[in-house]
């Protein structure tokens, strides 16, 4: 299946859902437009059982995403700022609670909003060439996608503030040794060694995989003793699932299992 927005292409191939975000003239910055179709895209993936993995990248082979789009907000009220931020964090929030794990295929520059997206996806995987920052101090701005909470929570409070107040750019290197990326893949491998992860996802259970993310999720925001009752809530439920039997049965059958998702 193919749908085609203005800004954003997308395509699903044997459980796996590629987002590329495509205004490759602009590189790829996020506009309202570009916004309003990836909300609408994140709905429609959230409601597709047939899709298991997420990818997202950006178009050609300069940007990820360069940023929010600076001449839309060059004009822009404290008012009209602060809307747009809102906008732009429910978007990224959908995006970091859809059921599916989502991969960053980072291809290039993932700058102010570019790099608050990959840090709303599950798993940053970076081209050798990618570059990673967030300049909107240098612009009079503060981040207004999450930068300032997902940046210090991936990668500490005190290297944060360092990327945040200097509006320091850092390469693929850089980004991996901070804790920002998981991966670093040669430019033309980028895809399918984010496909490769994909399938490696896909070939595991797939009830527990999700439950996997929202308990992470649910974890990372609330204290340790409510996250590990949430835990112990969705272990419980996996014993309900067709796949536990089967992971177990066939370990103890020393045979694969053959998961079915349900
Ligand atoms: N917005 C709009 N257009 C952009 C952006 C952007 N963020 N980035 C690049 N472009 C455009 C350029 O204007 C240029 O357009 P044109 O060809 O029409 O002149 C085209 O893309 C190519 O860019 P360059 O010619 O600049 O390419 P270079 O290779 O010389 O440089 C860079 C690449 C270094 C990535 C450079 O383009 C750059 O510095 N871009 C801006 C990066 C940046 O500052 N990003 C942060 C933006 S602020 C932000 O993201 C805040 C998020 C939260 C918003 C909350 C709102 C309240």
């Amino acid at each position: 299946m193919v749908t085609t927005y203005n800004n954003v292409l997308y395509q699903t191939d044997n459980g796996i859902g590629m987002i590329t975000l495509n205004r490759p003239k602009a590189l790829n910055a996020l506009n309202s437009g570009l916004l309003k179709e990836l909300d609408s895209l994140l709905d429609e993936i959230a409601q597709d059982d047939n899709v298991k993995v997420v990818i997202i990248t950006g178009s050609g082979d300069k940007a990820f995403v360069a940023g929010a789009d600076i001449s839309e907000m060059q004009s822009m009220s404290a008012l009209a700022g602060r809307t747009f931020g809102k906008f732009g964090q429910a978007i990224f929030s959908k995006l970091e609670n859809i059921p599916q794990p989502v991969i960053a295929a980072v291809n290039g520059f993932a700058l102010g909003g570019g790099c608050e997206l990959a840090m709303a996806c599950d798993i940053r995987i970076a081209s050798e060439k990618a570059k990673f920052g967030q300049p909107e101090v240098s612009l009079g701005i503060v981040p207004g996608f999450g930068g300032t909470q997902r940046l210090s929570r991936l990668i500490g409070k005190g290297r944060a503030k360092e990327l945040l107040y200097t509006a320091d750019i850092v390469d693929a290197q850089e980004a991996y040794r901070l804790g920002l990326v998981n991966i670093i893949a040669p430019a033309d491998e980028l895809i399918s060694t984010a496909k490769a992860l994909a399938e490696k996802i896909l070939s595991r259970a797939q009830v527990p995989v999700q439950l996997c993310k929202a308990a992470v999720n649910t974890g990372m925001d609330t204290d340790l003793e409510s996250g590990i009752a949430y835990e112990a809530e969705v272990f419980g439920l996996c014993f309900a699932t067709a796949d536990q039997k089967e992971g177990m049965t066939a370990f103890v059958g020393k045979r694969k299992p053959n998961f079915t998702g349900k």
